[in-house]
């Protein structure tokens, strides 16, 4: 029995109307999948969509938030958790959630077993890591210094005892030394740093510097005449590391005048890094002044643009982080096209072999070559913290949430049976300065599962 005419079109009409509710359906409910379609025919329906040509590089930018080829490196900011308001709604969102999180009473990390890293009974026949605690200062720090030694010998190091290692550019004086090692039975070193490694190279413009660093002091931008602090700056960008008595160890803590701890640890944190295999942990996490790093991005573009540099970048890296730009736009717009969030770099405790390492140390000295330490005051602390993010897995970066610290005007407290003496979820005592907070962003973009960390 054959099919008749009017049957046909029928069975075709019925076909053409179920492909075209599947085309609609599947970009629509499932764009997911529409968006996990490779090569041409991706394109084309994108364009179907979007109404405009997208080229694959337009295509992964806007799926991936990178795109990593040799010599064509970009990186753009895709609002993975789809956060949506004016900056003043995102600042208050990232508030009430970081006050949400800041509301859990927590303790220790829980991704590690904490019990095996105890502090031990007696600390003289402790087997301590490879690690150092680092305070660079001068002579007339001693007093504010002392004060810190005493806070943190309290909380952490009266029970592990690990080796202080005091840098100065100048000498130490006796009184310093005697002094400090009253506070501490620890052992310590006092150095004086080379010269290469922290004077001013020879080949800067000292007349375009100073002309530059005064432009910037209008801005109430901090610097030194003597360029003492680009000198610092860059020192602890890409040189302190290299320190010869620094080269004895892999991890550091770097500790500072003027700061407090509010935790006491009962854990070894130097072996809590080892044993994760985290690179990095920092505890405040904030937006820069663009005016020192308007070219940083730029720069770090070109380095990563060049020969085979795009192989250095770690596809698990913060991205996002890096390149959000919802909470203070006109900053990400003055720096560029980075959001300037780094990791405030008065407290750090880290692994010194990712600096030491190849990715990190070529694009040191490509950074170092524009001489822009000197010309726009590039601080360390978005050196490292960019460096992280590209370079470093960003689940090997931990934000110490349970140490308690400050540093004026900033501070990091957890709600911890082991912390006294902050509010929990304080971030500054100053309202004015809470959109500098970039933490909730790190927690957004960079934190798989916060509730298996803490
Ligand atoms: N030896 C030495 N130490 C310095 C020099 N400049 C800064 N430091 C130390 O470097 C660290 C950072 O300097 P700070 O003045 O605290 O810089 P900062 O944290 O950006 O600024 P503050 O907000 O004032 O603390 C501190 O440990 C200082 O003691 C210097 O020229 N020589
Ligand atoms: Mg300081």
């Amino acid at each position: 029995m054959g099919i008749r005419s009017h049957q046909l079109l029928l069975l075709l009409l019925a076909f053409t109307i179920s492909t075209t509710l599947l085309l609609v359906l599947s970009i629509h409910v499932f764009p997911d999948q529409v968006a996990d379609f490779s090569g041409e025919v991706m394109v084309e329906s994108e364009r179907w969509i979007l109404g405009e040509t997208v080229s694959t590089k337009e295509r992964l930018l806007r799926k991936n938030g990178y795109y990593i080829h040799k010599g064509d490196v970009a990186f753009q900011f895709i609002n993975p958790v789809e956060k949506v308001g004016t900056p003043e709604e995102m600042n208050y969102l990232n508030m009430e959630r970081f006050a949400d999180i800041s509301g859990k009473e927590i303790l220790e990390p829980l991704d590690y077993d904490i019990e095996s890293i105890r502090s031990p009974e007696n600390p003289d026949g402790y087997e301590r890591a490879s690690a150092t605690i680092v305070a660079l200062a001068r002579n007339e720090d001693f007093d504010e210094l002392a004060k810190t030694i005493l806070s943190f010998e309290k909380m952490f190091n009266a029970k592990f005892q690990y080796p202080y290692t005091f840098l100065n550019d100048g000498t130490f004086s006796d009184n310093f030394k005697k002094g400090m090692q009253a506070l501490s039975k620890a052992q310590m070193e006092f150095v004086t740093i080379p010269e290469s490694l922290w004077q001013m190279p020879p080949h800067i413009d000292k007349k375009k510097a100073k002309q530059q660093m005064n432009k910037l002091s209008k801005s109430g931008i901090k610097y030194s005449k003597d360029f003492s602090v680009n000198n610092m700056l860059r020192f602890f960008s890409g040189n302190f590391y290299h320190v010869p008595e620094m080269k004895k160890y892999r991890y550091y803590w770097r500790i500072e005048p003027k700061v407090s701890f509010f935790t006491e640890l009962k854990y070894d944190v130097f072996k809590y890094l080892q044993g994760t295999g985290k690179l990095y942990g920092f505890s405040i996490s904030l937006y820069d002044n663009p005016l020192t790093v308007e070219t940083l991005w730029p720069e770090t573009m070109g380095f990563l643009n060049e020969g085979s540099n795009f192989q250095y970048v770690n596809k698990k890296g913060s991205f996002q982080w890096l390149t959000e730009n919802q909470q203070l736009p006109g900053v990400n717009a003055k720096a560029n096209g980075y959001s300037t969030c780094h990791f405030w770099s008065n407290f750090e405790i880290g692994d010194m072999n990712f600096f030491r390492g190849e990715a990190y140390s070529l694009w040191f000295q490509h950074l170092d070559t524009t001489n822009k330490f000197y010309y726009e005051r590039w601080g360390d602390a978005p050196v490292h913290s960019i460096g992280l993010g590209l370079f470093a897995d960003k689940s090997k970066i931990h934000w110490f949430r349970d140490i308690g610290y400050f540093h004026y005007p900033y501070y990091n407290c957890p709600k911890a049976e082991n912390t006294r003496g902050c509010l929990p979820g304080q971030f500054s005592e100053s309202l004015e300065l809470q959109d500098r907070n970039c933490l909730q962003n790190w927690i957004d973009y960079s934190i798989d599962n916060l509730n298996k960390i803490y």
